[in-house]
């Protein structure tokens, strides 16, 4: 079937409601309605899914495996039915069963397989690859428990685990007969084969079977249809053995668990490594399966391993995938007996490395104990790896320890795997211009003057079918009211809304937009805070991970500041204001979480206070996430990317922002620099210290807060009030550690590391600037259109675009039905 009529479709969420809860549709549950509809749609999905593969094995066609620990998909169900084109036939329907598609919608659990921007930026590529129609297969872990769930207690974060599994998930496909083994432990033995050539077995080994669910990627009107695998790990059934001794049983029950451990739970960490033995765990086993089953399926097609990079890409989404480079050594090694100089060369034409950071906390580096136990045959060919390439630096170096100190894989009992990826991968890429010439010329500098052929930069992009055409329905319209619809697939064509901006007619109607969607953000907010936020009022927003370095402090610090001033002056005229913060902290990170108790407890002190007569007001959304994003975004005015300069690899969440209408107010950061290119300086607010002033403070040791802190009165205003009890009557130790790290240096850490007393003043500044182009309606509604006039470049699909040009070298297939 390629597409339903309403009866259709009826029928079919009546059958499905019947065989699944034995009900009729009257009495199902709307969490059952949701199902009956997912499997009516993925009746849908399955026949283009079923024609993409016959195409693919027809064609035989080159593929990209993106492989990372992370895809932070969000719902499915509403953007496969605007993919489909089937939207208005489901929503009419449900209408005439008396359910609004919305509610249905929001009872699919929210797939959270990912912490925040990596994992994002993932799930936006394979919608652009599919949309585009390059095949790809995105691999992955299929967490038992995503993300966990934030509940705001008393101002605290809290962690509920996230069951999303819990009612089953109608999308996926489990596909038994892709099963593979992965080996764990044991040890290595060599023996000489006939021809007298060594092989290396390993023995003794905890055998874990990976068995991989596929979820459908449905691209926009194309019938292209690419997969998302999902490894779980099951034991391997010892139990049905015909005699166990006592010996047998307890590795049998050590197995049931290794195997129950791997996919339990995501590592909630953000930017910061743990260096826990589970995480390696987890690496290996999804890095093994995907590649041996790569590996499988290119040889099902052809006789020659040596020519794998003709047909296949690995994409390593960061290090975390890393060891795929020494697992695709092994396998040419041990399986398919190349030599090593001929595997070597197969290994580093397949594989392509993308950094997500510079922060060094989330560099990974594993013991080498603890790698050699876990994985002994890779280990023994990293230990190769580096031998042949530390050759090859004290040749080229004239043994230069210093080169070897920053360039060595091993070292110092360690195994460095961002400088294994780099080694072995032929593509290193960064994720915005700003951040590729900080790798080439500062972190990866020694790799880049070693392989400059080898560096490139990729901006990272948005799909904007859904953070437009899905998140923001209203501008959706109306911007294709104005230009037509190509936006949907060529998000440059948005450059036509240019000649709009200037229109009055054009700028009242599109803040009327604006101003719908902060009424319904603002319900939202009533619902879920119990706060009543003014529409009128400028909605400025912060929303992302909690992290030191994106200076959620710095926001809540001004927040402070104005509310200062406002007790001082009561009748101050200002623009009332909405601060809008959402952002999960990592459970362990301390002082990530005193900062959002912090947000909290200034928000409680300002909402309160009657004597500023409701002017500013502070929301602290709980559980920000992929779906509450979307409606988020649509109703912001101001759109805070404030991190430390030089610290924001990228930013994604700055473009969604851009595309629906808000106003940058940001450092020369990340992706922030490209989107001031695009759009103008004059349409956006930019301040605080360059990356260059940042890095060459860091060089130096960095500054001394205490001498801001001594001469601003301001600023020891707020602080004082971070401890005397002002925001924290009952514990005034609450925020001590908060307000310490930025007058001392402690522990090796350097008082105030991200610069926030160094641009507060700034940072103040341009917070009046926005407060004064608000005053100016015309001057807003212009330059909000002209955002996102100017926000093509953002579009996921163009990055798409530049890594199939430069690193895959794919081809596009047309899917006809
Ligand atoms: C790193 C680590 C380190 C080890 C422990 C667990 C863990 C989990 C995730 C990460 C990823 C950190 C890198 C990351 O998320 N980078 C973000 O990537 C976005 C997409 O390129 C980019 O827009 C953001 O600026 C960047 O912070």
């Amino acid at each position: 079937m390629q597409a339903y009529s309403k009866d259709e479709l009826k029928r079919s969420i009546e059958d499905y409601v019947k065989v699944l809860y034995r009900k009729g549709v009257s009495e199902a549950s709307k969490k059952q309605i949701f199902q009956a509809v997912a499997y009516s749609v993925k009746d849908l999905i399955i026949e283009q899914w079923m024609e993409t593969h016959r195409v693919y094995e027809e064609e035989d066609v080159k593929t990209v495996y993106y492989l990372s620990m992370e895809f932070l998909m969000g719902r499915a169900l509403g953007n496969n039915i605007i993919n489909l084109k089937t939207n208005k036939v489901v929503e009419e329907t449900l209408r005439e069963l008396g359910l609004k598609l919305e509610d249905v919608e929001e009872e699919e659990p929210d797939p959270a397989l990912g912490n925040g921007g990596l994992g994002r930026l993932a799930a936006c590529f394979l919608e652009s690859l599919s949309t585009l129609g390059y095949p790809v297969i995105g691999c992955g872990i299929r967490y038992k428990y995503g993300m966990f769930e934030q509940k705001i207690e008393n101002g605290y974060q809290m962690e509920v685990p996230d069951d999303w599994l819990r009612d089953g998930n109608p999308f996926e496909m489990k596909q038994e007969e892709a099963a593979v083994i992965v080996k764990f432990g044991g040890y290595v033995r060599m023996t000489k084969d006939e021809n007298g050539r060594e092989k290396y077995i390993q023995e003794n080994y905890s055998p874990v079977r990976a068995v991989p669910y596929d979820l459908p990627i449905v691209g926009y009107s194309n019938h292209v249809v690419n997969s998302l695998r999902i490894w779980d790990a099951e034991a391997i059934d010892h139990f049905n053995l015909d005699s166990f001794d006592k010996g047998d049983y307890l590795k049998a029950v050590e197995q049931q668990n290794l195997a129950r451990s791997i996919c339990e739970v995501l590592y909630p960490n953000d930017n910061h490594y743990a260096g826990k033995e589970l995480r390696l765990k987890q690496q290996y086993f999804f890095v093994s399966a995907s590649v041996q089953r790569a590996v499988l399926k290119y040889m099902e097609k052809h006789e020659d391993i040596r020519q794998l990079p003709e047909k296949v890409i690995f994409q390593l989404n960061d290090t975390h995938p890393s060891v795929t480079v020494a697992e695709l050594m092994r396998i040419l090694l041990d399986d398919y007996d190349l030599s090593w100089d001929e595997a070597w060369e197969v290994t580093t034409k397949t594989c392509a490395y993308t950094n997500h950071t510079i922060m060094s906390e989330a560099l990974e580096k594993w013991p080498i104990d603890l790698f050699a136990k876990l994985l002994p045959r890779i280990y023994q060919i990293v230990e190769e790896i580096n031998r042949r390439f530390m050759n090859l630096i004290h040749e080229k170096y004239h043994c230069n320890f210093k080169k070897v100190e920053k360039m060595a894989i091993i070292y110092n009992g360690q195994i460095r795997m961002a400088n294994l990826a780099i080694v072995g991968s032929f593509s290193v890429n960064g994720v915005a211009k700003l951040h590729t010439e900080i790798l080439k010329n500062q972190q990866l500098k020694d790799f880049y003057e070693l392989t400059p052929e080898k560096f490139n930069n990729k901006t990272n992009g948005i799909t904007q079918r859904r953070f437009l055409l899905h998140g923001n329905p209203l501008l959706a319209n109306w911007v294709t009211s104005k230009i037509g619809s190509e936006w949907i697939t060529h998000l440059e064509h948005m450059k036509k809304l240019e000649t709009y901006a200037l229109d009055p007619i054009c700028q009242k109607e599109f803040m009327d937009i604006k101003y719908q969607n902060k009424v319904r953000l603002a319900e939202y907010i009533k619902q879920h805070n119990k706060i009543e936020v003014d529409p009128n009022s400028i909605f400025d927003v912060q929303v992302k991970r909690l992290h030191e370095y994106k200076r959620q402090l710095l926001n809540i610090m001004h927040v402070m500041y104005l509310y200062e001033e406002l007790k001082k002056n009561p009748r101050m005229d200002i623009v009332p204001r909405t601060f809008i913060f959402g952002a999960k902290a990592s459970a362990g990170y301390r002082r990530a979480k005193a900062i959002i108790k912090l947000i909290n407890s200034v928000g409680e002190v300002v909402n309160n206070d009657k004597t500023i007569g409701g002017k500013i007001k502070v929301v602290f959304i709980e559980n920000y996430r992929v779906s509450n994003a979307e409606m988020i975004f649509a109703a912001a005015d101001v759109s805070e990317q404030i991190s430390t300069a030089s610290k924001e690899a990228s930013g994604t969440g700055n473009m969604k922002f851009m595309l629906n209408g808000a106003i940058t107010l940001g450092t020369m950061d990340g992706a922030n620099v490209e989107i001031v290119e695009e759009v103008g300086l004059e349409n956006a607010f930019i301040f605080g210290l360059s990356s260059d002033e940042v890095i060459k403070y860091e060089l130096e040791g960095g500054y001394n807060p205490k001498d801001i802190y001594n001469q601003d009165l301001g600023i020891r205003t707020i602080m004082t009030h971070m401890i005397d009890g002002y925001y924290a009557p009952v514990n005034l130790d609450l925020f001590r550690e908060v307000h310490n790290s930025l007058l001392d240096n402690f522990g090796g850490e350097r008082a105030d590391q991200f610069f926030i007393l160094k641009d507060f003043r700034s940072y103040v500044e341009a917070q009046q600037k926005v407060e004064m182009a608000y005053r100016n309606p015309e001057w807003w509604a212009k330059a909000a259109i002209l955002n996102v006039a100017n926000s093509g470049k953002f579009s996921s699909d163009r990055t798409i675009e530049e890594y199939v040009e430069d690193i895959w070298k794919l081809e596009k297939v047309t899917v006809e039905l």
